[in-house]
């Protein structure tokens, strides 16, 4: 209980007033002559930031021309990809990432060519010879300038060559320019989905709350005014507010250290912020329904980078001092529409566009260095021209630069590494409270429960990157106990409740498994994955093979199947299928105590991202569970029972049906084999089709609903791989075509039981 914490606020109906605290818009006033007379700007800084701007727009309008075929130095190149331009932006970009560290991190979106060139910009302007050099040992004979300039270059090579799905993109060509990251320089990814970054930088920011390794850094993470009506986005700003992280209960007192870059340009794709899909005339305003400080928020002039520069500057400070997040909201405008597929002309006018190009970014700021004597025309047009001849020599070399081969094309879905050797930092854990062990018998048989919780505990105790966090799992145990008794050995930092927000909870889980830790999070009812579905599927699923391969996303989530309790339609579904359909994550489901615990320490190691199913029917079966530090390997299928005449492929509680279903064949002089995958991705095919070559019938059996099932993708590959041995059709027994009802007598007669599969295996006689 050390580490218990007892709520104790009574009534109190006291007329009051909330008051909510203002919000400080456009505070900065200084002019450019006052900054560079009070040496705040030096003419090398001043000089870095007009690059920085004009790179990128030199990047866009390159775009822009490539189109049609204006762009002369690869007017041969047809561009295929999507053209999110952001021309009018780049203030904010150049100046959010001019004042990062190398090591800051952020995430983008799918207009984030701006950020992602940023990034990248000022990390190499910030690098020492060393670094250089390290980061592109091609270039080792050179030094000085000449070196950070062909570094530089190739930094925007390999940002055309991702745009234009090259194998030397940032990428190898398999994200392309939505989903661009270079994690050498923190930049976690652009997301195509709009909100999508948001909780993965939170989770970002969470490993640098509590990592020794991380501790000071903060996590940039742009988004627009569309992507903060999005529920993640939302969730994400709840998750970041917690007092958890900064209270009473906090064994590491440190707000999250993040800084969420609202990129206010007034529009979604078309939809208007101001009047039409928002309530709120500026969208800091977003920031007071999560946190009494407001989160710090405050609303800055996007188009003037020296506002901007100041804004992250003072936000970088609230940070260090541990009293993050903080959320800026950047007001700016894009010249373009959407894409350049969209004229603009439906829904804004010549005349809106016009009074903002008047504040344009990039000739402001000229206008201004000109006016304070900081940088003469000619050292402007001088960089001018190296930004655009630097550009042109990339594209060319990006233009004929080498496409991926074909025969690569799911070459990076998977890692086949894993965390069998633990770094020595993280293998000293500290436990306030002994560590709980499964409780056996007198036969050594534990529960499927306490084997997975067991399982967790030693993976805790082994690797200090190893947390867990869900809904309800801290104090309470989690919804079915699993996990009670790991917040008193391990402390709030490594186990903590959560908001219920399950597309937060598994994007938090994305962000710290991209920085390095390893996180369990627990999804109470497979049925909530659904929730979170975006967040499994497109983003833990994707970043390995998007980035081509430069990242990694160690990460379990955990959600139990509740069919057969009467729970009804919501809290009933066996979902596993429908993650097999989509590549990228493991899908783990244990039918046994023994299985639960080795493969639960399997989908912890690995460094893919693993959804792990756990029954909860099985949860109070027993079994042996050896108290040895043992793993289950996944894609090596468990062959429960030995048999002649049919192969039975089952997994989960199915089980345990089909193990009595042979018994009831047995019984009439027909031996059953039956097979448990025990991990429907990886899938040992092999296994099944030597059972099937032996049998010459199969049968695949799962509480899934029996359409879209990954039994029928058995029956498919069984049919097509061993054909020529089979005496039968392969036929699949599952869930009805329906919803899980809540009566008992049609909940029986919804879910797969031993006399269907007796049925089924009958057919083949
Ligand atoms: C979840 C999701 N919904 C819809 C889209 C389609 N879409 C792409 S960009 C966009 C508008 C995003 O607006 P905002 O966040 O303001 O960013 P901006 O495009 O203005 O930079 C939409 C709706 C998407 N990519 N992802
Ligand atoms: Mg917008």
């Amino acid at each position: 209980m050390a580490n218990n914490y007892f709520s104790d606020r009574g009534p109190n109906f006291e007329k009051t007033t909330i008051k909510l605290k203002s919000i400080p818009a456009y505070t900065y006033d200084k002019s450019v002559a006052e900054e560079y007379k009070a040496k705040k700007l030096t003419k090398a800084t001043a000089a870095e930031l007009y690059e920085s701007m004009l790179v990128i727009r030199e990047f866009e309008d390159m775009i822009n021309k490539c189109r049609t075929g204006a762009y002369e130095v690869i007017s041969d190149y047809d561009y295929r990809g999507p053209t999110h331009l952001s021309i009018g932006q780049e203030a904010t970009a150049s100046g959010v990432c001019s004042e990062l560290a190398i090591t800051d991190l952020i995430t983008s979106t799918h207009r984030g060519h701006g950020d992602s060139i940023a990034k990248g910009f000022h990390a190499i302007k910030r690098m020492t010879e060393a670094e250089l050099k390290a980061r592109c040992p091609e270039f080792s004979n050179l030094s000085g300038e000449e070196l950070r300039e062909a570094v530089m270059e190739d930094h925007i090579f390999r940002t055309i060559a991702e745009l234009f799905g090259k194998e030397e993109g940032y990428g190898k060509g398999r994200g392309g320019g939505m989903h661009i990251a270079d994690f050498r320089v923190g930049h976690l990814g652009a997301n195509a989905i709009v909100g999508g970054g948001i909780p993965i930088a939170t989770g970002a920011a969470m490993t640098c709350r509590i990592d020794d390794k991380m501790k000071g850094r903060v996590v940039c993470s742009f988004a627009g005014d569309g992507a903060y009506s999005n529920g993640v986005v939302l969730e994400a700003l709840n998750w970041a507010s917690q007092d958890q992280f900064n209270g009473p209960l906090a064994r590491t007192k440190f707000g999250l250290p993040i800084i969420y870059c609202l990129i206010n340009n007034h529009y979604g794709m078309t939809g208007r912020a101001d009047g039409e899909v928002t309530g709120v005339d500026h969208l800091a305003r977003r920031a007071a329904g999560f946190d009494n400080d407001n989160m710090h928020a405050e609303v800055v002039n996007g188009m003037d980078i020296m506002a901007v520069r100041d804004a992250i500057a003072r936000a970088k400070a609230i940070c260090a001092r541990g009293e993050g997040p903080v959320l800026l909201e950047f007001d700016t405008y894009r010249y373009y529409g959407h894409s350049l597929s969209d004229p603009r002309n439906e829904y804004r006018t010549r005349e809106e566009e016009a009074r903002w190009k008047a504040v344009d970014p990039i000739e402001t700021f000229r206008a201004k260095l000109l006016e304070a004597k900081v940088l003469t025309a000619k050292e402007l047009d001088a960089i001018q021209e190296k930004v655009a001849a630097r550009n042109a020599r990339a594209a060319r070399r990006a233009a004929d630069a080498a496409d991926p081969d074909p025969a690569d094309v799911i070459k990076y879905m998977y890692t086949d590494t894993d965390s069998s050797e633990v770094p020595a930092e993280y293998r000293e854990v500290t436990v306030d409270d002994p560590a709980p062990r499964a409780k056996r018998d007198a036969n050594g048989m534990a529960t499927y429960k306490d084997a997975i919780k067991e399982g967790i505990v030693e993976e805790m105790l082994r690797d200090k990157r190893v947390v867990l966090f869900g809904e309800d799992v801290a104090e309470y145990g989690g919804a079915f106990k699993l996990s009670k008794g790991l917040l008193d050995a391990f402390g709030r930092d490594r186990v903590f409740n959560t908001p219920i927000s399950e597309a937060c909870i598994c994007g938090a889980a994305v962000g710290m498994a991209m920085t390095g830790y390893r996180p369990i999070a627990e999804l109470m009812y497979m049925d909530f994955a659904l929730m979170s579905s975006d967040q499994i599927s497109n983003q833990a699923a994707k970043w390995h093979y998007m980035t081509g391969a430069s990242t990694e996303v160690p990460l379990v989530i955990r959600c139990s199947v509740g069919g057969g309790k009467g729970y009804g339609g919501q809290h009933s579904q066996s979902l596993e299928s429908m993650f097999a359909h989509i590549p990228g994550t493991y899908v783990a489901y244990p039918s046994n105590p023994y299985d639960a615990k080795g493969m639960i320490k399997t989908a912890i190691r690995t460094n893919n991202p693993v959804v792990f199913v756990e029954g909860q029917l099985l949860y109070n079966v027993k079994g042996v569970v050896p108290e040895e530090d043992y793993t289950v390997p996944f894609g090596v299928a468990n062959v429960v029972r030995e048999g002649s005449d049919v192969t039975l492929v089952v997994w989960g509680p199915a089980v345990a049906d089909a193990l009595k279903a042979a018994d009831m064949l047995a019984a009439e002089g027909i031996s059953a084999e039956v097979i448990d995958p025990r991990t429907l991705v990886p899938f040992d095919w092999e296994t099944v089709f030597a059972s099937v070559r032996k049998t010459g019938r199969c049968v695949a059996i799962s509480q899934c609903v029996d359409i879209g099932s990954f039994t029928g993708e058995i029956v498919s590959q069984v049919t097509a791989n061993c054909f020529d041995d089979l005496d039968a059709p392969v036929l699949k027994v599952g869930a009805k075509n329906g919803i899980a009802p809540q009566a008992a007598s049609l909940e029986k007669a919804f879910l797969p039981h031993a006399e269907d599969i007796v049925a089924a295996v009958k057919k083949l006689y």
